[in-house]
This record gives C-alpha cells, sequence and structure tokens, in this order.
C-alpha cells in the first residue's frame, strides 16, 4: 500500500497524501461512531470557543458567512479512542498503524491521541496555522498526525492547508487557540508565523481528498485550515496522532496535560496502556 516515493515525499515535504488506502468498511464504521459522539456532546464546541475568545478580546479567524446557508458549527473532541470501540479499533486495528511505521521508517507505533474535526456547511471558523509538536508532550522525529476525511474534501469546504518542507525549520512554535492564533499563556517559543495573512510568502500545499485517502503529515508541519464556505456539505475528519521509536516523553511548559502525563517522567518511553503500541514489527 506504500511504496518508497510516499515515504520519501513525507520525508521531504512533511506532508503526504496516500489514496484509497482505508477500506469502505473502516470508514463507514467510523461516520457511524462520530454521528454518535455529536449527538453525545461529546467534545468542545469551538464554535462557542471562538465566541469566548472574541469576548475576551482575542483574535478569532473567521471567514465571511456563506450566503443562504445557516452558520455551521465547528465540533472536536480528543481522546475518543479510550470510551468509544470503533474509534480504538480505528486506531489500533485498522490499516493505520503499519502504514504510520512503514511512513516513520519504525519497527513501533504507538498511539499518541485522536481528534475529531468536524466544519458543518456554512462553518465560519477557521483553523489556526500551528504545528502538533508544540501541544504534544513528546520529543522525538518519528511523530505524526493521519488526517481522515470522512467526506469530499476540497480548500472550500476546509481542507487542511500545510507549509510544506515547515518539519525542517528549528524553530520550536507556541501551541495557540486553534481557532485563535494567541498562543496558549506560559507556553514557550516563538509565535506561529500569521500564514493566512500572507499566503504568497509560504509554499502551500493542500489536497482534494476523500473517505479511504489519508492524508499524514510530521508533528512538525505548520498547518491550518479555512471554514467550510460550503451551504451544503460536511467537512468531518478525524486525526489520530502517532509516535514512532525515538518518541519519549518531553513535558512541554502551559501546554494541555492529560491525566497520565501528569505523572509521566522526562525521556519515559512511551507503549504503556495510555500510549498502547498499535504497530509492532518484526
Ligand atoms: O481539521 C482541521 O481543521 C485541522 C486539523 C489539524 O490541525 C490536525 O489534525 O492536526
Amino acid at each position: 500500500m506504500l511504496c518508497d516515493e510516499d515515504v520519501e515525499t513525507f520525508w521531504r515535504n512533511g506532508v503526504v497524501c496516500l489514496r484509497g488506502v482505508l477500506p469502505a468498511e473502516w470508514t463507514e464504521r467510523l461516520a457511524v461512531a462520530v454521528e454518535e459522539v455529536i449527538e453525545a456532546r461529546d467534545g468542545t464546541d469551538l464554535s462557542a470557543m471562538a465566541s469566548q475568545i472574541d469576548s475576551g478580546g482575542g483574535k478569532v479567524l473567521r471567514d465571511a458567512p456563506v450566503p443562504g446557508a445557516p452558520r455551521g458549527r465547528f465540533f472536536g473532541g480528543t481522546d475518543h479512542w479510550r470510551r468509544h470501540q470503533a474509534f480504538r479499533d480505528f486506531a489500533l486495528a485498522s490499516p493505520l498503524p503499519r502504514l504510520v511505521a512503514g511512513l516513520l521508517r519504525s519497527r513501533r507505533v504507538t498511539l499518541y491521541e485522536d481528534s475529531l474535526l468536524v466544519k458543518e456547511p456554512g462553518t465560519p471558523e477557521r483553523t489556526a496555522f500551528h504545528q502538533d509538536m508544540a501541544y504534544f508532550h513528546v520529543t522525538g522525529d518519528q511523530v505524526c498526525t493521519t488526517w481522515c476525511p470522512l467526506d469530499q474534501v476540497s480548500v472550500e469546504t476546509g481542507a487542511v492547508q500545510y507549509v510544506r518542507g515547515s518539519h525542517l525549520w528549528t524553530t520550536e512554535f507556541r501551541p495557540n487557540f486553534f481557532v485563535s492564533t494567541d498562543a496558549i499563556p506560559g507556553t514557550e517559543g516563538e509565535p506561529v508565523p500569521d500564514v493566512a495573512a500572507e499566503p504568497d510568502r509560504y509554499d502551500i500545499v493542500s489536497f482534494e481528498s476523500g473517505p479511504g485517502d489519508v492524508v499524514v503529515h510530521h508533528a512538525r508541519t505548520i498547518h491550518g485550515a479555512a471554514g467550510n464556505a460550503s451551504a451544503t456539505r460536511r467537512r468531518r475528519a478525524i486525526s489520530v496522532r502517532y509516535c514512532g521509536d525515538d518518541a519519549r516523553f518531553h513535558r512541554r511548559p502551559g501546554a494541555p496535560l492529560k491525566p497520565w502525563q501528569e505523572h509521566a517522567r522526562e525521556g519515559d518511553p512511551l507503549g504503556s496502556e495510555d500510549s498502547p503500541v498499535a504497530f509492532a514489527g518484526a
């Protein structure tokens, strides 16, 4: 399913689109689970969070309202694999971990987290450009995110945009509030450049993709997305994030901690029940 060129593209550009690598049985089962999660409101209304940031005087990124469309919402959630069997199976038993092992050139792959990212039609909130590593309490070069669309996605509906080659930059960036360029207080590093404000300065790439395709980016690759400017088409996606052989626990001050990370020690290897092994090669 993976060829040498995919692996080389991933390491050269910091992102690669793998076409048709997830059988429909996986994406269809996940789509049912996603509706259950949305119905149960098991996550965060990021549009509501954006309004709170507005009220506090922060800078939220929004596109213009979509004519003729009701205002859509950006709904997100994290670590559904802990609560929902379909998410757990998707992260641990689908073709994803093996693909990741190949791309990361890693013998072993552990699960870091999953994130649900749904932009309903007419969602104005953009995803601010950011670097995943700034949120991850890990260090290492073999760390990545797999972005798995459940709908046909274009730039118009919020396909993720990646700054090609930015995984090679040596600057450490601060995490932001995802719908805002404002950095999370207490975090370390430089602010992420405002890529959306000056797109011509950057080598930006994005992919039209659909169910079965997976876009994999390196954890240091800068990326963001527009809102969903379609009046009718949803943009449902799940990101599953994985670590390879060289990843170790590394606390990043100010970045949100998961309960198990409060007790982890600097340099600990991953692979406990909180970061389960998803693939182990020979
Ligand atoms: O889906 C989005 O809008 C952003 C995705 C993202 O930033 C991620 O999965 O790391």
